[in-house]
């Protein structure tokens, strides 16, 4: 902000003082939302009903990081908060007492995940949680960012996540050289799953209002299932990735972390929408829809919902793991009860190709070297030196200390997709094959041959992948937690996973652009089972300042 707009908005701040001071007094009677739970709905009415300010919020919010991201927990869940936020909500405060809201998420805090773009004379950094772009200075906000601000909202500040959207090598989830280890809020040093793993704990305990993550292969959706969270991860195209620090503009995108399904729903409303500057987003249908709408108990009375079984209940990597596969089989019971017809097995007729493909691996590692070539290429200035992944490679190994975790000092992927040679024959051919596995024989094949509306599979392990090479949606909700008896296991070097009370969640899967009905399947089970309070964090990871601490001060 230059000197004048910070001048008046000191004014602005000064005038709302003697006026929020009357709003105040005038709606003393509602009792003030719990900052754990609180709805965008909620926080909306108390900032249009004077009861509290932005300004409040964002008091509350930095206190709650405070003392849980270094301090107690270490959840290391926030890299940085915005030191112009305060600023920006009086201004927005002011705003809103002379014309009214701009939208549903008008001065409402938003945490973003750190390898999406934020203009640095806001005073924040963009780096995937990487030293080699501290300081950088990146030409503009991302898309998404823009239309948050468009709409009101707060950049609160940039989230933790695992190193480059966990395309680096072998390293634990939710680690980053700049952030830290992130840890789960349901168990000390439980994992947070990534990469979007900060803006998954920062939703799950109201370290702000709602998060933004991306996905590229499950860094939305398994951290949603990891932290009791709902987690949107749209059809690739549907909301802009320019700005945003890449992996591959074939499977890249940016989506919400929320508390609710209307939250999210809210938030994918405001984010959604062409770009100029990401032509994926040129393709979507318009208009976009306002997702809300979609939000009904009786959405899945009449629907066919299928259970592509094969792989992904039988794998591995899913374990076959008791505890979830007793709460996937009641959820079930519980579609069925809201009127749904479960087709079970509906099996992608390529799943067992998917699962021995390493299609995704080429694009990914191809895609990669060329997209951050490109985005080193485009910084007005990098004070670390590094312009090129080649150079990256080089700074990691000659900054252990910085950028190499204790026993991890993994870069296998970066040194991989260092070694390709650009767009070739064999590159097309499995771009080709991706969208034939993931979507003509994959998803899209089952619903037709099944004629179902949508599929459903624990969220945990493999379910991601279809949907990643298809570049198709995926809405998950909260579907229950690891029993107090379950064995804790390891996930890294200071992580565990699973671990008594540590959440599991539900994913709902469909065609290109199906968000919409998705969201509906999704919120009709989340209403019908109030599944994410029955357990909560555990005590010391739960901040205990509420908007009263804050007002007043
Ligand atoms: C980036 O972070 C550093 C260290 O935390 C801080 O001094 C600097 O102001 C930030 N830079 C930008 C561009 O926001
Ligand atoms: C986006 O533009 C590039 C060239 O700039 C082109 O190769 C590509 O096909 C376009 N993609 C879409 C989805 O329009
Ligand atoms: C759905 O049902 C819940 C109660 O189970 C209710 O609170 C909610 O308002 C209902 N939603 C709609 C859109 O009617
Ligand atoms: C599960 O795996 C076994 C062998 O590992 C195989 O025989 C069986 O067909 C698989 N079941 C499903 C449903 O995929
Ligand atoms: C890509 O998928 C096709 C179809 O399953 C398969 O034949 C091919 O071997 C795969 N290529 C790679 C590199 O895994
Ligand atoms: C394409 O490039 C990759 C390395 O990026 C290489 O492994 C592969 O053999 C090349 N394919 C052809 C047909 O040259
Ligand atoms: C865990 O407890 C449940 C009852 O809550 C019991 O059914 C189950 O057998 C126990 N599992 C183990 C591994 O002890
Ligand atoms: C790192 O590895 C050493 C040797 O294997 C082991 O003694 C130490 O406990 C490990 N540290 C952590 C944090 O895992
Ligand atoms: C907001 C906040 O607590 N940021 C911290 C995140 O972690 C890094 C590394 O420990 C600290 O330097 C930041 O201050």
């Amino acid at each position: 902000m230059g000197s004048l707009a910070r001048f008046i908005a000191w004014i602005w701040a000064g005038l709302l003082l003697s006026q929020s001071a009357y709003l105040v007094s005038a709606s003393i009677t509602t009792p003030l939302p719990d900052l754990y739970e609180a709805s965008l709905t909620e926080l909306q009415a108390g900032l249009t009903s004077g009861q509290f300010t932005s300004v409040h919020l964002i008091k509350a919010y930095f206190a709650r990081i405070e003392e849980v991201n270094l301090q107690g927990p270490e959840l290391r869940a926030v890299i940085e908060t915005n030191p112009s936020a305060l600023e920006e909500a009086a201004a927005l405060d002011y705003e809103r007492l002379l014309y009214g809201p701009r939208s549903a998420l008008h001065g409402i805090p938003v945490l973003v995940k750190d390898n999406i773009g934020t203009v640095a004379f806001e005073g924040m950094n963009t780096t995937a949680g990487s030293y080699s772009l501290l300081n950088s200075i990146i030409p503009e906000d991302a898309g998404v960012v823009k239309r948050l601000r468009k709409a009101g909202a707060i950049i609160l500040g940039k989230a933790n996540l695992s190193e480059w959207a966990h395309f680096r090598g072998n390293l634990a989830s939710g680690w980053s050289g700049r952030g830290g280890q992130c840890t789960n809020a349901y168990y000390p040093k439980g994992d947070p799953c990534g990469s979007s793993a900060g803006s998954g704990v920062a939703s799950s305990i109201g370290l702000s209002a709602v998060s933004l993550g991306t996905e590229t292969d499950g860094s939305i959706t398994c951290p949603a299932n990891q932290n009791n969270v709902v987690g949107i991860k749209p059809t690739v195209g549907l909301t802009s990735r320019a700005g945003v620090i890449p992996i591959s503009e074939h499977q890249d995108t940016v989506g919400p972390l929320a508390r609710s399904t209307t939250d999210a729903a809210i938030v994918l409303s405001i984010i959604a929408g062409p770009d100029p500057n990401d032509n994926f987003t040129l393709a979507q249908p318009t208009p976009v829809p306002d997702y809300v709408m979609a939000l009904s108990n009786s959405s899945l009375v009449g629907k066919r919902i299928g259970v592509p079984r094969a792989v992904f209940l039988n794998d591995t990597l899913t374990g076959n793991d008791p505890y979830v596969n007793v709460v996937f089989e009641q959820a079930l019971e519980t579609l069925k009860e809201l009127g749904a017809t479960i087709v079970d097995p509906a099996d992608l007729p390529s799943a067992y190709e998917i699962y021995n493909s390493n299609n995704e691996t080429v694009v990914l590692d191809t895609d990669f070297k060329i997209q951050l070539n490109a985005w080193y290429d485009s910084l007005i200035a990098n004070p670390s030196g590094v312009a090129s992944l080649e150079d990256l490679i080089m700074f990691d190994n000659n900054n252990p200390s910085l950028e190499e975790p204790t026993n991890y000092t993994d870069q296998s992927i970066l040194i991989e997709s260092q070694a390709t040679t650009g767009f070739n024959s064999s590159y097309y051919q499995s771009l080709a094959f991706d969208k034939e596995l993931g979507a003509t024989r994959g998803i899209d094949a089952a619903l037709e041959m099944y004629t179902l509306d949508a599929l459903i599979l624990p969220a945990p392990g493999y379910t991601t992948v279809p949907a990643a090479i298809a570049g198709y949606p995926i809405v998950t909700v909260p579907l229950g937690f690891y029993p107090d008896n379950v064995t804790i296991g390891s996930a890294g070097p200071n992580t565990v996973y699973p671990a008594p009370g540590l959440p599991i969640g539900l994913s709902f899967l469909g065609t290109a652009w199906s968000e919409y009905d998705l969201i509906g399947y999704a919120y009709a089970y989340e209403q019908k089972t109030q599944t994410r309070l029955m357990r909560k964090a555990y005590a010391a990871a739960i901040p205990t300042t509420q908007l009263a601490d804050v007002m007043g001060s």
